[in-house]
């Protein structure tokens, strides 16, 4: 093996001091041992292993919940590199102050090693890295989102690149808590949560945000998106890709169950979170999941919303702060089945009162992409699959029409720019406030976002072929607070518009934000919906948008002087539409 490696083991050995180190092959073997070790210490309890065959419970640490946005730094080495959307830490202080905490919180824990690629085996595309971490669920969980052992190890032996990370649970204490990212050094270090997307290094961390980094070095694209595949009924097949923000129901699309199947339309599921996409020799964009599994939100999931979801987490799956009954079955908020009796909550409570939610609203099932029935037989392609069209979204009540497509790649750039939505649970903080979250990557940017978008622009000029952008919205609501639309599966109808504008035959009205279907555009038979209110799905009304032009300019000016000039251009070409349009039909 390559000296890196061992120097990097070493390196955290001496630092965090352990009783025992372990390197882990990722076997069935290693797992078990793993899982009956948990059982003992009461980190896992087993569900109806008759039901849930392989499916074990966690329950976190109530103060270890969610990602924590304010204790994630970029620890880039100018503050200015990170930008004014990321928290920024001096490298040299981050070590020391951070090197403290690490030093000897191994003493008395084993410290395990898990090499872990990201992408398909045999893909030019793939990257390994290799995560130290002291805490066992971790180990089991990146066997699950990631290609851990053997065959990473196999191909650090080919090609000794890796990127490292340091992690222990430490303390659980949030005030001893930091996600630190070194992006001159492809580095990561993470202290004191247990929580998935602080924990599980290859996910947000490497994935997302050194991989940003290393995509604008190198001409590719990290983007926060799922990827799925939609077949029309002359058997042709497109790919989308699309960025919504964290629990914005970015799992369901990517697994839609479609209701016209009987006509021939079908989606099928490449990623539910994360999209690497490169230029192909054919000037398309091509993307790959870099990831083996996923890690979706469990409130919510039923039969109804998202049964491919509920099947992936059938069988060798983690839940992790859901309730359960005295027979070990998992319950939560949204279940097809009414509260078991009695139910022990996600903090262990039995029975469960009822005052808070049985399970946590950020509560998470962690399962192997191969058991997802929805999966693309190309889900694994090592050359990934050519990418049509781009999709982003978020939750708005208001102004956003149910789905537009922009006027170019530079137009859709300024759309994911502007973008803006609600927040949720799966970050730290409060919920149900508008954020802007740029191409749903305000989170998850390893960079200065105005350099960002700059590389989005740059991404497009050497495209020849670049994919359509659009955007959609399922969360409009009437003056009730009613949602207009059904969302869930009836989603495809907004794909079937997108799969025929990229093809060139769905109609579609110009307006000042960009091009929105005719009224009889829409795919809709065999959906109950009344004309009216698909009216007011696709209103664009002026007045709304105008309002929204001051709050784009405050965000621009908050990113400030590396906000690319086009982008500005787009925002005053949107003004000028808006107005004249106001003229017109006054
Ligand atoms: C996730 C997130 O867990 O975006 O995917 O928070
Ligand atoms: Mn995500």
């Amino acid at each position: 093996m390559h000296a890196d490696f061992n120097c990097w083991v070493e390196e955290c050995a001496a630092l965090t001091q352990p009783d025992r180190i372990h390197l882990c092959d990722g076997s069935e073997e290693e797992n078990q041992r793993l899982i009956e070790q948990m059982l003992d210490d009461k980190t896992l309890f087993a569900l109806n292993q008759r039901h849930y065959p392989g499916c074990y419970l966690h329950r976190s640490h109530p103060n270890d919940v969610a990602r924590v946005e304010h204790l994630t730094f970029i620890c880039s080495e100018k503050r200015d590199d990170a930008g004014p959307t990321n928290n920024w830490m001096d490298p040299r202080e981050a070590k020391a102050k951070v090197g403290e905490l690490f030093g000897g919180c191994m003493r008395g824990r084993t410290m395990y090693v898990l090499p872990y690629m990201m992408g398909p085996p045999g893909s030019p595309l793939s990257k390994v890295g290799v995560q130290i971490t002291d805490s066992p669920y971790v180990v089991a969980s990146t066997r699950i989102m990631t290609r851990m052992g053997r065959v990473a190890l196999e191909q650090l032996e080919r090609d000794s690149v890796f990127i490292p990370g340091l992690h222990s649970i430490g303390q659980l204490d949030p005030h001893r808590r930091y996600i630190l990212h070194f992006p001159e050094e492809r580095l990561i270090w993470s202290f004191g949560s247990g929580y998935g997307g602080n924990a599980l290094l290859g996910k947000k961390c490497f994935a997302l945000r050194i991989a940003s980094v290393m995509a604008r070095d190198e001409g590719w694209m990290a983007e926060h998106m799922l990827i799925l595949e939609l077949e029309d009924p002359y058997g042709e097949t497109v790919y989308f890709a699309a960025a919504f923000p964290s629990a914005c129901g970015k799992t369901n699309l990517a697994m839609l169950v479609s209701p016209l199947e009987h006509e021939g339309y079908r989606v099928r599921t490449i990623g539910d979170d994360i999209a690497w996409m490169y230029i192909g020799e054919d000037g398309r964009l091509w993307a790959i999941n870099p990831e083996a599994g996923f890690f979706g939100v469990v409130p919510g999931t039923s039969m109804k919303t998202n049964p491919n979801a509920l099947i992936s987490a059938k069988s060798n799956s983690l839940y992790t702060n859901v309730a359960i009954s005295d027979d070990g079955l998992p319950w939560w908020e949204g279940h097809d089945d009414p509260p078991y009796e009695p139910l022990t909550d996600w903090k262990g409570r039995r029975p469960w009162s009822g005052e808070e939610t049985a399970a946590h609203p950020n509560s998470r099932f962690t399962a192997p992409a191969k058991n997802c029935p929805s999966m693309s037989p190309r889900w694994q392609d090592p050359q990934g699959v050519p990418i049509s069209g781009i999709i982003f979204g978020g939750r708005r009540i208001r102004t956003v029409p149910l789905v537009f497509e922009s006027f170019n790649w530079q137009h859709g750039t300024f759309l994911g720019a502007a973008m803006a939505s609600r927040t949720t649970n799966a970050a730290m903080g409060m919920t149900g406030v508008l954020r802007h979250d740029p191409m749903s990557m305000l989170p998850f940017c390893g960079y200065h976002m105005g350099d960002y978008w700059r590389h989005w622009l740059e991404m497009g000029r050497r495209l020849p072929n670049p994919p359509v952008i659009f955007h959609v919205n399922w969360f409009r609501q009437d003056a009730d607070g009613n949602y207009l639309w059904p969302g869930f599966g009836e989603n495809i109808r907004a794909l079937i518009w997108m799969l025929g504008r990229i093809k060139r035959r769905a109609e579609a009205k110009e307006t000042p934000i960009g091009y929105v279907p005719t009224l009889h555009s829409l795919h809709l038979e065999g959906l109950d919906i009344k004309p009216e209110v698909i009216s007011q799905l696709l209103h664009v009304s002026p007045e709304e948008w105008h309002e929204e032009l001051p709050d784009i300019e405050e965000f621009f000016k908050k990113i400030g002087s590396r906000v690319p000039s086009e982008l500005w251009n787009e925002l005053t070409s949107l003004r000028e539409r808006l107005e004249h349009f106001r003229s017109m039909y006054p």
